[in-house]
């Protein structure tokens, strides 16, 4: 490790004294312009990350997701293909926040000693950004920080946050048993294609949909996508100007479609009653699907419908295979999970809650055979255990039946990016439900009716002042508010409200939900204490 290209590259990349930096749900993430020094330094971060782990392959992708173009973001993947384990999630912060080169080198030292590194083991990192125009610096400064650590550096160009993670991991298991598929680019839609092809083989040929790219970094992905899947799925591509300056995100994508729960605008002319739609974010890692009634009316089948569409399916196809003793299914969720779609699948497999934030749905996932999480939001996936995946492998089914759905769960295997929420994987598991259980649109929709709800965000004094328990569906503080809270449910029908801090911006948000569209807003529009 040489101290003096350490310091002379850091002092090539200052802190700004006036900022605080934090590694949050989703890595760092704030106005682009400010986070040169991040970068760098998330760069020393990641190669040190990758000796800890003997040189084992870490990833680091450069977005703000479905942030306005203006952010920017950083996270570091682990070898996996996982989030960052947690208590580096906070040595990245404290690394980030040091003022001067001196104390950066300190806190790099005390990592060192007290994360026990061997500084001689090798480093390898493999890194990636979204189509945002101040990903080029950030990108360079990335590389400062890696090649003063010596470390092995691979750039995989302009991509999603999904295929960054695929990456990760098809690095780090190639030529191993476990091998994840090729790692390329190509290997991930080859993988994914061939799955897809398999799965709704010698069905009727699927109608054309309309994928929002949100003028983003998922337009070169689901194009490179279509040309894998053929007549197999063909795909209508909106919303693809990634060089065109102020249009990534706006007015279109996953986070619009949700929080405005109507159609972008820009697909007014383009969308037929009846035909499926979606929309992607900008990483590509949230899916929101939706459909025109015939009186041209607007439903969006958020990451709830797809949790239920998928759930109920696998839970099927388990049974069908006659391993419904052998293999458990079970769903996770978080507080925002609209109540009807968690009664919808509480009466068919295990349901729990957790805090938002990928890391926790993941976690929880894991505890089953098969976990399925979605967050409302439409980030999510569907992980299948080590030993699951070997139990299936070696099944022998004894009748035709079991042995189609038993081909089936294998090839769903391979059609899930597991290390990640995906929303081209997404799309792919979701349009291979809809060509088994031969659903359009509607008929995906009325599996359950959505119950009205409101989400809104309210600034305050000091989010920190509020904490929550059980999932987040309570609060422990502000004392007394939580009383105010459940006083005012108890007045609506099937009423249910939570406040929580957000974790990626300054304020709190409220949700709340009733069986009447007037009740709900009612509900979310009760007023904060003063104190708060
Ligand atoms: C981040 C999370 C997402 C969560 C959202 C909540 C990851 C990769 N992303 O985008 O899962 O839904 O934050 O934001 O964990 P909030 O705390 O501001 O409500
Ligand atoms: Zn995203």
């Amino acid at each position: 490790l040489s101290i003096d290209s350490l310091r002379s590259l850091s002092d090539a990349h200052p802190k700004p004294s006036h900022l605080r930096f934090q590694y949050g749900t989703a890595g760092f993430r704030t106005l682009g312009s400010t986070l040169d020094s991040v970068l760098f330094r998330v760069g020393v971060i990641a190669a040190l990350r990758s000796k800890k782990l003997d040189g084992l392959t870490v990833g680091v992708m450069v977005t703000a997701s479905h942030n306005p173009e203006h952010d920017n973001g950083v996270k570091i993947v682990d070898p996996r293909g996982e989030m960052l384990e947690g208590s580096w999630e906070s040595h990245a912060t404290t690394l980030s926040n040091a003022p001067t080169t001196d104390d950066f080198l300190e806190a790099v030292d005390a990592l060192i000693r007290t994360s026990k590194i061997d500084v001689s083991k090798p480093a390898r990192v493999v890194y990636a950004r979204d189509t945002r125009p101040s990903g080029i610096t950030l990108v360079a400064a990335l590389e400062d920080g890696l090649s003063a650590l010596g470390a092995e550096a691979r750039n995989a160009g302009v991509t999603t946050t999904p295929i960054l993670h695929y990456l990760v991991k098809a690095i780090n298991t190639k030529g191993t048993p476990d091998s994840y598929g090729d790692d390329s680019e190509e290997g991930y839609f080859h993988k994914l294609g061939t799955a897809f092809k398999s799965l709704v083989g010698g069905r009727p040929p699927l109608e054309p949909l309309l994928i929002d790219c949100a003028n983003g970094v998922g337009a070169l992905a689901a194009s490179s996508l279509a040309e894998y899947l053929g007549s197999s799925l063909p795909l209508v591509l909106e919303n693809t100007s990634i060089s065109t300056p102020g249009v990534l995100n706006h007015a279109c994508g996953a986070d619009y479609v949700k929080t405005m729960q109507r159609l972008p605008p820009s697909l007014a002319d383009r969308l037929k009653p009846g035909q499926r739609a979606c929309s992607l974010d900008g990483d590509a890692d949230r899916l929101m699907y939706y459909y025109l009634d015939e009186r041209g009316t607007f439903h969006m089948l958020d990451g709830d419908k797809i949790a239920a569409l998928v759930a109920a399916f696998i839970v099927d196809l388990v049974k069908s295979a006659g391993l419904e003793n052998d293999i458990k299914v079970g769903v996770v969720q978080t507080a925002y999970a609209n109540g009807a779609s968690t009664r919808y699948l509480f009466e068919r497999l295990p349901v729990k809650c957790v805090a938002t934030g990928v890391k926790h749905l993941h976690h929880a996932a894991e505890h089953y055979n098969i976990g399925v999480y979605f967050e409302a939001n439409g980030h999510g996936t569907v992980l299948f255990s080590q030993s699951t995946q070997s139990k299936l492998a070696q099944y022998q089914p004894s009748t035709p039946a079991q042995s189609t759905a038993l081909t089936h769960l294998i090839n769903l295997i391979q059609l899930i990016n597991q290390t990640v929420g995906d929303a081209l994987s997404d799309v792919l598991l979701v349009e291979t439900v809809l060509a088994h259980k031969s659903y359009t649109g509607e008929e995906w929709d009325s599996l359950y009716v959505d119950l009205p709800n409101r989400l809104v965000k309210v600034v305050v004094g000091d989010r920190n002042a509020f904490r929550t328990e059980n999932a987040e569906r309570r609060l422990v503080s502000p004392p007394g508010l939580q009383a105010k809270i459940d006083e005012l449910v108890r007045r609506y029908d099937g009423g249910r409200s939570f406040v929580r801090p957000s974790g990626t911006e300054d304020v709190v948000r409220v949700y709340a939900e009733a069986v009447v569209r007037s009740q709900a807003d009612g509900a979310s529009s009760f007023s904060l204490p003063a104190y708060c």
